[in-house]
């Protein structure tokens, strides 16, 4: 194998994986795991991933990465003529990691109770309240983000694989009033020339704003 190969379902967590492999100029093979939000994974991906979530990227030398944050850091630093992230290891780094692990830890997950509450609870009753918690709490953290964006509108000084993690949970987050920079920049990433038919191919179908446009 000489190129990347992307697992992915479209409109999904690979969009950002997708947008950067595009940015570092990199070869890709994408294979559309074929199944719609909410239906379990097939098989043939469940042998890929066995935590059975996309996106999932295999390496030039047959390295299987998941976990969406791990994958957009990698691809930054294997290809560092792209500028996708800060200088690995100054302090910038530093700052830019901080908010890799954030976006997963907190907003990917929030999002992630939000749509399947019943692995969050073993209480039939409880499936509501999970959902409006997760809804709560991924408010609060873009509230965090919101303030962490810079006068130029992205989360450093230059637009890094971090913006487009960013601008990707965004849109699926269900409670995006009061946090018009997160808008911002999101409307950015949607309109960036090279992402713009990426983000199209991905996100069009959903209702509402056509973000970039
Ligand atoms: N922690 C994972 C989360 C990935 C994830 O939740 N992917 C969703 C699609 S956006 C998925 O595969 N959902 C199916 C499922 O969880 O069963 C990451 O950062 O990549």
């Amino acid at each position: 194998m000489t190129k990347y190969t992307l697992y992915n379902r479209p409109g999904s967590g690979g969009f950002a994986v997708e947008a950067a492999l595009t940015l570092a100029d990199q070869p890709f093979d994408f294979i559309d795991v074929g199944n719609k939000p909410g239906d379990k994974m097939p098989d043939h991906f469940r042998a890929i991933n066995p935590w059975g979530q996309v996106p999932a990227l295999i390496l030039p030398d047959e390295t299987l990465m998941t976990e969406t944050g791990a994958i957009l850091t990698y691809l930054a630093g294997a290809h560092p003529e792209a500028g996708l992230s800060p200088v690995p290891w100054t302090p910038a780094h530093g700052t830019f990691l901080r908010w890799m692990t954030f976006l997963g830890a907190n907003i990917y997950e929030a999002i992630l109770h939000d749509g399947y509450p019943a692995r969050f609870t073993d209480d039939p009753d409880g499936v509501e309240n999970v959902k409006t918690a997760a809804l709560k709490r991924c408010h609060e953290g873009l509230g965090v983000l919101e303030d962490a964006i810079g006068a130029n509108g992205w989360l450093q000084d230059e637009m890094s694989v971090a913006d487009l993690y960013l601008a990707m949970l965004f849109i699926w987050c269900k409670k995006r009033e009061d946090r018009p920079k997160c808008e911002a920049l999101t409307h950015r990433i949607a309109a960036h020339p090279v992402i713009a038919p990426i983000w199209r191919r991905n996100f069009d179908h959903r209702p509402g704003v056509k973000w970039g446009r």
